[in-house]
């Protein structure tokens, strides 16, 4: 039987020279979790830093993977070898539509990496799934690594902390502008793309979001330097997307200038801490409350015969082991 280890760090040699299959491998690894996807976090860590993160996030059908597929031809034009995650919600509504997306982005260029990574069953480790797969396609050498994901609840705020860059697109009409603003997607947006530019109102959508970063003084950023861009994009015909793409490099320049590249990356490191430690603390504790002495003492608190107080002591006492 093979170490998992030695394949792993097989696999990693074989996709940091290219082998797609490997990246492939790696990347379900890395959704599994667990052991397998701590020790490619070791593998690929150090090898990982050079590439840009660019988060997309937006509404369910606002077009973002119709838009990320015409970045990707703009990077690949322009020399890079971008590779997109395409975070699947898993939705009845959308979980459809995504495959076709991974189909036509496919199509649009065979040197870029399209993976799709599916939320279903992932209980919280999506928050590890997302950087660890971002960091496997950096070190493969990919560049930048576009992670695509519907910005509704806690998805988007693990895909925002995983990324440098995040562009937050809105449509015309629908009160979408609005309902970015519920969802906390101005508070996180570094350029704002008001797609489907060809539809009518989209001048007010635009307005919309100008009004609301004036009335909330939001400015996303923890530096008061930058101001986060509104672009009209149409990524059908793809007019705007050269904009769009500048305008990534300029938030990517102003990153590294400002220091505040560091200052993210610090944050990014925190959450990932944080979640690594959160899954393997559940563990600690879903074990603890399975030993006989704290099952006896559930036993006696819920017969009456014990406190909680006592409950929670032997619970305390059988947790005392590292993590
Ligand atoms: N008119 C118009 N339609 C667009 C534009 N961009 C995308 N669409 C259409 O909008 C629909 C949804 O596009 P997708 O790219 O799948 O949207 P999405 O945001 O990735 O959707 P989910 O991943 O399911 O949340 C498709 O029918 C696209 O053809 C645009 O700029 N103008
Ligand atoms: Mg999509």
């Amino acid at each position: 039987m093979s170490r998992p280890d030695l394949a792993a760090a097989e696999l990693v040699e074989r996709a940091t020279n290219g082998d797609r299959r490997s990246v492939g491998r790696l990347l379900s690894l890395v959704e599994r979790g667990g052991a397998g996807a701590e020790e490619i976090a070791e593998l690929t860590h150090l090898e990982s830093h050079s590439s840009h993160v660019i988060g997309i996030t937006g509404a369910p059908g606002a077009g973002k993977s119709t838009m990320v597929a015409k970045l990707v031809a703009a990077c690949t034009a322009a020399g890079q070898r971008p590779a997109v995650l395409a975070v699947d919600p898993s939705s009845p509504l959308t979980g459809g539509a995504i495959l076709g997306d991974r189909v036509r982005m496919a199509e649009v260029d065979t040197t870029a990496f399209i993976r799709s990574v599916a939320t279903r069953g992932h209980a919280g480790g999506l928050a590890l799934a997302i950087p660890g797969g971002a960091r496997v396609l950096a070190a493969a050498g990919f560049d930048p690594v576009i992670i695509e994901t519907v910005g509704v609840g806690q998805v988007e705020v693990d895909v925002t902390a995983a990324a440098d860059t995040t562009v937050v697109v809105v449509t015309p009409g629908m009160g979408d502008a609005v309902q970015a603003n519920k969802a906390g997607l101005l508070e996180v947006a570094d350029i704002f793309v008001v797609n489907k530019a060809d539809r009518p109102g989209a001048g007010d959508a635009r307005r919309d979001l100008e009004l609301m970063l004036e009335l909330s003084h939001v400015t996303g950023q923890e530096d008061e330097s930058y101001r986060p861009p509104i672009v009209m994009v149409n990524s059908l015909d793809g007019d705007g997307i050269a904009e769009v793409y500048d305008l990534i490099h300029t938030h990517q320049d102003h990153l590294v200038t400002s220091g505040t590249l560091h200052d993210r990356r610090c944050r990014r490191t925190r959450f990932e801490l944080a979640s690594r430690a959160g899954l393997r603390f559940e563990r600690v504790l879903t074990s603890a409350l399975d030993t006989p002495a704290v099952a006896a003492v559930i036993d006696d608190v819920a017969a009456g015969r014990a406190t909680p107080a006592s409950g929670l002591a032997a619970l305390t006492a059988a947790l005392d082991a590292p993590l």
